[in-house]
């Protein structure tokens, strides 16, 4: 598998996995990405041009991706629009996107027999009671809440089909939440951090008592490469570090870490059809295929997080504006 195409790889996960490859590995890369609002560019920087390329184009254009599968031996796809708040303003790019694109994408691999990996969420799950003494498993039935997580579930479907009609050469993994640099603004921990930052209280939906499972993007990175060399192909793998947090318990360790009393927070109005609680149980993936993440201290994680953010200003600042006014027009 020397020559990789990344679907989404100018986005927050996918840039990362394309370090990673760089990193770890002698992979040719090559980048698909239609560089939407999420993306960006300086995620690739100083990565080296004779082992990665980048090709502005959509998963949904057939002729640009059938052309890059043609010469790839493997397709990472991590393109998508990824966030559940927006999906509940305009759900019409995360059909666009994450079902007919994946569609595309699964067309041209099928043609040139090409081995698939499809990057996916615990989200297609539904969420779990606070006190429910289980986690997710592959086995859990798929009940997703969101228009996000029901885009994100179609695809995961077709992955499947694909297999089981076509023959596809494909695996799924379907990860919790990640933290990490260069994620946008938009998401909960970076807007919680730039908000602290530029000198507003963090803003926390409901009860603040949601709970999401977090996962160092690193450590995503290292379980995506490891389905794709050791997986089993038609499998499924959940990806997880044990890392379960109440959204409030995050906002207050990052108000302490800024020296800001606890309680600071401004408490918004809550997200439509919000999930209680995310967990996941990565048994699967540990056992089979020996996978162990690197990231377990979630306060040390969290810390360099903030650090990146407050020496990243300039390339999130340019952001903030607009993320804040879409918000401000919702009451959150
Ligand atoms: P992101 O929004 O940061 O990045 C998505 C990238 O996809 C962007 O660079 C964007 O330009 C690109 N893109 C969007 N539409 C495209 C199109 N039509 N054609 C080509 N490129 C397109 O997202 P992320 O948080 O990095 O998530 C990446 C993947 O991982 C997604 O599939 C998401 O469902 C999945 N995932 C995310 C998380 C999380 O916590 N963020 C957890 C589990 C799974
Ligand atoms: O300002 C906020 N305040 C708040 O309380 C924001 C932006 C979020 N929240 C809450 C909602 C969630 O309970 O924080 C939690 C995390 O929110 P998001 O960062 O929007 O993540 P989530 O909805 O859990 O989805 C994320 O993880 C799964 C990613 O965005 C998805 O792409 C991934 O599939």
């Amino acid at each position: 598998m020397r020559r990789i195409l990344v679907t989404g790889g100018a986005g927050f996960i996918g840039s990362n996995f394309v370090h990673h490859l760089v990193a770890n590995t002698d992979a040719y890369v090559t980048v698909l990405d239609k560089l939407t609002y999420a993306s960006s560019e300086a995620s690739l920087a100083g990565l080296p041009g004779d082992r990665v390329k980048l090709v502005v184009g959509d998963i949904a254009d057939a002729a640009v991706v059938e052309s890059l599968v043609a010469e790839s031996d493997a397709v990472v796809h991590y393109a998508a629009e990824s966030h559940n708040d927006n999906s509940l303003s305009d759900p019409a790019p995360f059909v666009q996107t994450n079902i007919v694109g994946t569609f595309i994408l699964l067309e041209a691999v099928r043609k040139h027999d090409v081995r698939f990996h499809h990057v996916s969420t615990d989200e297609v799950y539904g969420d779990l009671d606070l006190d429910a003494p289980k986690r997710f498993t592959e086995d859990t039935p798929y009940q997703p809440s969101s228009p996000y997580s029901a885009t994100k579930a179609g695809s995961d479907h077709l992955v499947r089909a694909w297999v089981r009609s076509f023959g596809v050469r494909a695996t799924i993994s379907n990860c919790s939440n990640n933290y990490g640099p260069w994620q946008h603004v938009e998401k909960f921990i970076p807007r919680q951090i730039t908000e602290v930052i530029e000198g507003r209280r963090p803003r926390v939906y409901g009860d603040g008592l949601n709970v999401r499972d977090w996962i160092h993007t690193e450590d995503h990175s290292s379980a995506v490469w490891t389905i794709l060399e050791k997986g089993r192909i038609g499998e499924t793998y959940l990806i997880g570090a044990d890392g379960e947090k109440s959204n409030v318990d995050v906002v207050r360790a990052i108000l302490r870490h800024f020296g800001r009393p606890e309680d600071d927070i401004e408490w918004v109005t809550d997200r439509a059809g919000h999930d209680r609680r995310y967990a996941i149980e990565s048994g699967k993936l540990r056992s089979e295929l020996g996978w162990e993440p690197k990231y377990q201290d979630f306060d040390k994680g969290l810390a360099a997080t903030i650090s990146w953010y407050q020496e990243n200003e300039a390339w999130w600042s340019p952001l903030k504006h607009e993320t804040e006014a879409k918000y401000a027009a919702k009451g959150q």
